[in-house]
C-alpha cells in the first residue's frame, strides 16, 4: 500500500507537499492534575474513584492510581476544535482528524460478557465506520474480574470471543493496538474506548512475540484481535504502543517473577520500537507517556524505581492497579512514544 511505504520513510526525505497530503497532526498525550475544558482538548479520563470531575469531554476509567503522586487524569489534546455528543451506546468527542469514542456496558443488562463484549465492539465499529474518522487505531479493553473461570470458561477468553463477534471478519489480521486489562469492581462492566482517525495507521508486530491473532488454540477458542502496535498515520512519527508483557512467542515466561518479567517486558519494547523503526529509544522521545498496570501493589516500589533507572525521572507514567489476562503476568506496560 502506497501509505504503508511512504510511512517507512524518515519524515525528512518527504516532500512537503506529499506530506501535507493525507498525514495528520499527532494527538497530544499528557497526565496532568487538572482536566483542562480548553477547546481542543479531545477528552479528559480520570483514574479511578477519586477523579470526579464535570467536563463534557470526560470518562473514568476504574483503575486505581498506585504510585505516589499519581496524576489524576489523562489529557488528549488535538489540533482543531473538537465536538461531542452520544449516540446510543457511543459516547464520542472529534476534531474532525481523530475521535475518542467510548462505551461501558453494564453485563447483567447485556446477557454476560461476551453478549456485552460483543455489543459493545458491535456498537464502536458501527460508530467509527460512520463517521468521519473511520480508522481504528488503538483500542482499551478494561472490564472485571479478567482471570475467573478455568481454561476457556476463563473470562478474558469469553470476552476474545466477544471482541471477535462485534469486530467482525473485517478486521482479520488488521487490527489495531489494544490492552486488555482487569478492573476489580464488584458491579461487572465491561468498558472499551478507542482512538479512530480519518487516515488510516500502519499495525507493527514485534519479532519476539507471534502476532497475538495468530496465537495457538491452547490460550483460547478466539485468538485475540490486536496489533502489538500501531504507526498514526501522523506528519511526524507516532506510536501506539499495545499492552506489552513477558510474552516470549506466544508463551508467558517468568512466572511470579516480577523482576524477571519487567526486564522481559522492556525487551519487548525496545524490539517493539525497533520494528517500528523508531529513531528515539523509549523515554527519550517528544511526549512519551506510559501506563504501567500491576497486579499486586506491593510490586510498585520495585517497578517504578527500576523503569526510573532505565528510562530516566521525567518519563510521565501512571501506575494503575490492574489484572493481566494471562493469570501468571504480574505487569503490563502500554503508552504512546511520539519521534
Ligand atoms: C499478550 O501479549 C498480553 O487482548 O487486547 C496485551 C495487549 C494482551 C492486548 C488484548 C492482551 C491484549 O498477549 C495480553
Amino acid at each position: 500500500m502506497y501509505h504503508a511505504v511512504r510511512m517507512s520513510q524518515p519524515s525528512s526525505e518527504i516532500p512537503d507537499v506529499e506530506r501535507d497530503v493525507d498525514t495528520l497532526p499527532a494527538l497530544a498525550v499528557s497526565y496532568s492534575d487538572r482536566a483542562s475544558a480548553d477547546a481542543d482538548v479531545l477528552a479528559v479520563i480520570g483514574f479511578g474513584r477519586t477523579a470526579s470531575v464535570d467536563h463534557p469531554r470526560f470518562f473514568r476509567v476504574h483503575l486505581e492510581p498506585l504510585n505516589e503522586n499519581a496524576p489524576r487524569f489523562e489529557v488528549w489534546r488535538a489540533s482543531g476544535e473538537v465536538r461531542h455528543g452520544r449516540d446510543r451506546d457511543v459516547q464520542w468527542m472529534s476534531d474532525g482528524d481523530y475521535s475518542m469514542a467510548v462505551v461501558e456496558l453494564d453485563e447483567a443488562a447485556h446477557g454476560g460478557v461476551i453478549e456485552a463484549t460483543r455489543h459493545a465492539y458491535a456498537s464502536l465499529v458501527a460508530w467509527v465506520r460512520a463517521s468521519a474518522t473511520p480508522h481504528f487505531l488503538r483500542i482499551w479493553n478494561y472490564f472485571d474480574a479478567i482471570n475467573d473461570g478455568k481454561g476457556d470458561e476463563e473470562r478474558y477468553r469469553r470476552f476474545c470471543s466477544g471482541r471477535a463477534a462485534g469486530l467482525g471478519p473485517t478486521f482479520a489480521g488488521n487490527y489495531p493496538a489494544a490492552s486488555a486489562i482487569g478492573s476489580r469492581n464488584e458491579k461487572k462492566r465491561v468498558q472499551v474506548y478507542a482512538i479512530a482517525a480519518r487516515v488510516p495507521g500502519t499495525a507493527v508486530e514485534n519479532p519476539r512475540q507471534w502476532s497475538a491473532w495468530r496465537y495457538p488454540r491452547k490460550y483460547g477458542p478466539t485468538a485475540p484481535g490486536f496489533a502489538r502496535g500501531m504507526r498514526a498515520p501522523t506528519h511526524s512519527p507516532q506510536l501506539y504502543i499495545s499492552g506489552t508483557a513477558a510474552v516470549v512467542g506466544h508463551a508467558s515466561h517468568h512466572a511470579d517473577d516480577i523482576d524477571a518479567q519487567l526486564d522481559e517486558t522492556m525487551k519487548n519494547l525496545e524490539s517493539l520500537l525497533q520494528s517500528a523503526q523508531s529513531k528515539t529509544a523509549l523515554g527519550h522521545g517528544a511526549g512519551d507517556i506510559l501506563k504501567v498496570y500491576v497486579r499486586h501493589p506491593e510490586h510498585v516500589a520495585l517497578i517504578e524505581s527500576k523503569l526510573r533507572g532505565r528510562l530516566g525521572a521525567t518519563v510521565p507514567m501512571v501506575l494503575l492497579h490492574g489484572d493481566i489476562c494471562r493469570a501468571e503476568l504480574l505487569l503490563e506496560i502500554d503508552g504512546v512514544h511520539t519521534g
